[in-house]
């Protein structure tokens, strides 16, 4: 029996890949050395899978930015205004995924080219560049910079691996793309037609390269597919197979494909792959719809998740399969690419080698592969499963995961814990009289520039070279300044900053009792950016206020309400490692009673505006509709709520969401006084409507934090009017889109003054 990896990270373990890429976008790397660094770790990774003694190895899973990118600039899915400037193809992808910007020089004009829309990676914290799809798209095989599956499988090959290259399939990739605006009636899906003839000639160039089988991606088909898009599986796979080009194994992951098994029944493919980690529950069925000349690749080895493999369930699992098809058709996988998890728990040296134990990182997830592989092919592994079951045993029955307080209090959860003690027109009431707020408030949304400079001092404190009290001093200074320039440019709900924060998840999580954490754990989340999820491990609780002390220091400066600033349970959870022992709505409600100590103990401190954010709420919805979707929702907005309901009338309770298209039906539940939500780039009326039948109040972000474009007091006007069409005025918040961390200070000045001027003219109108 064959052991298989769907995709190892391509950060690199010290994170080469962001050192290097990051190098070359800043002119302190050439075009030689970033290529030259891709190619070291691809040679890498290879290496290593092979000495693991991995079967089956991927090629073409790396990327310098996105796998999703990398297929748009193979097939020449390319928008015309990145093709102006003579580019060459790495510095196109790169024009694609994160825009294109030059300072006007003598001869040569500005240029402001904006990024491709960036968009999850289904319900993981993956961020893919969607695919834009014109009339004037002409696919074609762009092989200005070479086929890079092709360059890529030979490369493995030159170094003595054979490989299984990788690519997003065809109907996956035109599904999860758009039409640009210029064609906007464009189905990208009708485009499938003109595509697969394209499609074809790649796998032909990867056949005549030597490969015999690939790897063939179709993760939509967890999604709930319309019947129209189900059915042109057959006829598509039907022209990608024959003489002249590769088997091909058809992958799906992350969910349950069952809705979905008529599409891939009786395809013409060698191999079917399911994830078995997420979805057990489609075993029998999935099994029975593999055909007679097929294999089965079964993912047990979780692509998401940092957990221990539990040896002898996994072996369970794929005898089962073995006696239905036997040994020669079953393969033992990863249920999807390990890109989702760090790369090797050797790295970690800080954490407690008790906790260690129970976990697996990429590199380990190989040695998981590979001993299931060999026990269910009759190998003596033994020893390597008495090891592991001693780990699961030991985790089991560890006492740090549970807490009985915790459990204890988590009975006492009922209606009146999650819900505040009168109706919103009450609090809005009590909160009138106490703040007395204009019309048109203006706030943002918690964080300001995080500088070098406080960069610099956090590391400093890190490493023990400055002391406690002359970290907190400087922390403290960066409050005030903070704290001034907003009274100066006479915003009415002032905020902190969070210039102590790291990650607003991590921040948290170290402060909280039930987690772990890695000093290398990255996983990258788009281009060059990563983040280091914290663990959830075991009951999770709060020992001790966490974020009390800066938000009374700023109280203390200013009259202004200053706003106390949390993350919320959701967001806490969807942004870290879940335990996989209980349910996710235990460890949200959980994480519900924590924040709401917090919440209590800074209305008792004096702060009585609190911003509890959940951008990660929308992002929680299970792929699939129905009643795990509604369950979701019930469970999420009750999490929130028992963070947030603990307070009187006049505290006024906030929250944030950004990074996805919200429905306002799904936050209505959390009955938060005030939202503020990502909105700049929403030019639809309609969506605008759909938040006015929100009852409570809401800012709809009026400037992209993620620009350093310095918007005009005008151009904030002309939108505010926008807005006043189709929005009441009573309850209209002014604020950007997101925190403003990532910003500079001098266009966060410029932009937040032109802002606030902005809401004062409309002030003296209304
Ligand atoms: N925190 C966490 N998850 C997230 C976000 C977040 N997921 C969704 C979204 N935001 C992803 N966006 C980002 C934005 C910036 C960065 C990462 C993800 C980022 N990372 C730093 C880097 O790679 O240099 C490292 C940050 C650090 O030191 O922790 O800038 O906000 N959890
Ligand atoms: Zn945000």
């Amino acid at each position: 029996v064959q052991s298989s990896v769907l995709g190892f990270p391509r950060i690199g373990a010290q994170r080469e890949l962001k050192k290097i890429t990051e190098a070359y976008w800043s002119k302190k790397a050439s075009v030689e050395e970033l290529l030259a660094k891709g190619k070291e770790i691809r040679a890498h990774n290879w290496k290593l899978q092979q000495a693991a003694g991995v079967d089956v190895i991927a090629s073409n899973d790396f990327s310098f930015y996105d796998q999703v990118l990398d297929l748009s600039l193979l097939f020449n899915v390319i928008p015309d205004r990145y093709t102006k400037f003579d580019l060459a193809p790495i510095d196109v992808l790169f024009a694609m995924g994160r825009g294109l910007q030059r300072k006007a020089t003598e001869t040569e004009a500005a240029v402001d080219v904006t990024a491709l829309e960036m968009v999850k990676w289904f319900d993981s914290n993956y961020h893919y560049v969607r695919p834009t799809f014109s009339h004037s798209t002409e696919f074609k095989l762009n092989s200005a910079a070479g086929l890079k599956p092709v360059v890529e499988y030979l490369e493995a090959k030159e170094l003595g691996v054979e490989t299984r290259p990788v690519v997003v399939g065809p109907i996956s990739y035109l599904y999860l793309g758009k039409a640009d605006k210029d064609s906007l009636d464009l189905d990208p899906i009708s485009l499938l037609d003109k595509f697969l003839p394209v499609y074809k000639s790649l796998l032909a160039e990867l056949y005549s390269a030597g490969a015999k089988t690939v790897q063939i991606d179709e993760p939509i088909l967890v999604l709930d597919l319309p019947e129209n898009v189900q059915k042109l599986y057959k006829g598509a796979f039907e022209q990608l197979t024959g003489e002249g080009l590769p088997e091909i194994v058809l992958t799906t992951y992350f969910g349950d494909v069952r809705p979905n098994l008529s599409a891939i029944k009786n395809l013409p493919v060698s191999g079917l792959h399911f994830d078995f980690a997420r979805a057990p529950e489609q075993f029998d069925e999935v099994v029975a719809a593999v055909s007679d000349s097929q294999t089965l690749s079964v993912g047990v080895v979780d692509g998401r998740n940092i957990w221990k493999t539990d040896y002898t369930k996994a072996s369970a699992l794929v005898n089962k399969a073995i006696e239905k098809l036997g040994k020669d058709r079953v393969v033992v996988a990863t249920s999807s690419s390990l890109l989702h998890t760090p790369v090797d728990l050797a790295n970690e040296s800080k954490l407690d080698p008790v906790i260690a134990d129970w976990f697996q990182f990429a590199t380990q997830k190989l040695d998981a592969v590979v001993a299931i592989a060999k026990d269910v092919s009759g190998e003596d592994v033994a020893d390597l499963y008495a090891a592991n079951a001693k780990s699961i045993k030991a985790r089991q029955e560890s006492s740090i995961t549970t807490n009985p307080e915790v459990q204890k209090r988590m009975a006492t959860i009922n209606e009146s814990l999650s819900t505040r003690s009168s109706p919103f027109p009450e609090r809005l009431a009590a909160q009138k009289e106490k703040y007395n707020l204009p019309l048109f408030p203006t706030t943002t949304i918690g964080s300001f520039p995080q500088t070098k400079d406080i960069r610099i001092n956090r590391n400093k404190f890190t490493k023990g070279t400055i002391t406690k009290e002359e970290y907190e001093q400087f922390i403290n200074q960066e409050i005030e300044t903070v704290i001034r320039f907003q009274e100066e440019i006479g915003l009415d709900v002032l905020v902190h900053g969070e210039p102590e924060r790291n990650d607003m998840v991590q921040y948290f999580g170290e402060q909280l009792q039930g987690y772990a954490f890695t000093t290398n754990g990255w996983v990258q989340s788009y281009g060059s950016r990563y983040v280091r999820p914290p663990i959830i491990v075991g009951d999770v609780s709060r020992p001790k206020a966490m974020s009390v002390k800066e938000s009374v220091y700023a109280q203390s400066l200013t009259k202004l309400p200053v706003k106390g600033m949390l993350t919320g349970p959701v967001t806490c959870l969807r942004w870290s490692f879940p335990r996989d022992d209980v349910s996710q709505k235990v460890q949200s409600l959980q994480l519900g009673l924590a924040l709401r100590d917090e919440v209590q103990d800074l209305e008792a401190a004096g702060i009585t505006v609190i911003q509890v954010d959940e951008p990660a709420i929308r992002e929680g919805l299970p792929l699939r509709s129905g009643q795990e979707r509604s369950d979701y929702l019930n469970w999420a907005a009750q999490s929130f709520r028992v963070a947030t309901s603990g307070v009187v009338n006049s505290t006024q309770i906030h929250s944030h969401f950004c990074y996805s298209d919200l429905d306002p039906n799904h936050i209505k539940a959390l009955d938060a006084d005030v939202v503020s939500i990502e909105f700049s780039k929403k030019d639809d009326a309609n969506y605008i409507r759909e938040f006015s039948d929100y009852p409570n109040h809401i800012g709809l972000g009026l400037f992209d934090i993620h620009s350093p474009r310095i918007p005009s007091k005008e151009e904030f006007v002309t939108r505010i009017e926008e807005i006043l069409k189709v929005y009441p005025a009573d309850k209209f918040w002014v604020n950007p889109d997101c925190g403003l961390k990532t910003r500079g200070w001098e266009e966060t000045k410029a932009s937040l003054t032109n802002m606030v001027d902005a809401a004062k003219e409309f002030r003296a109108k209304y």
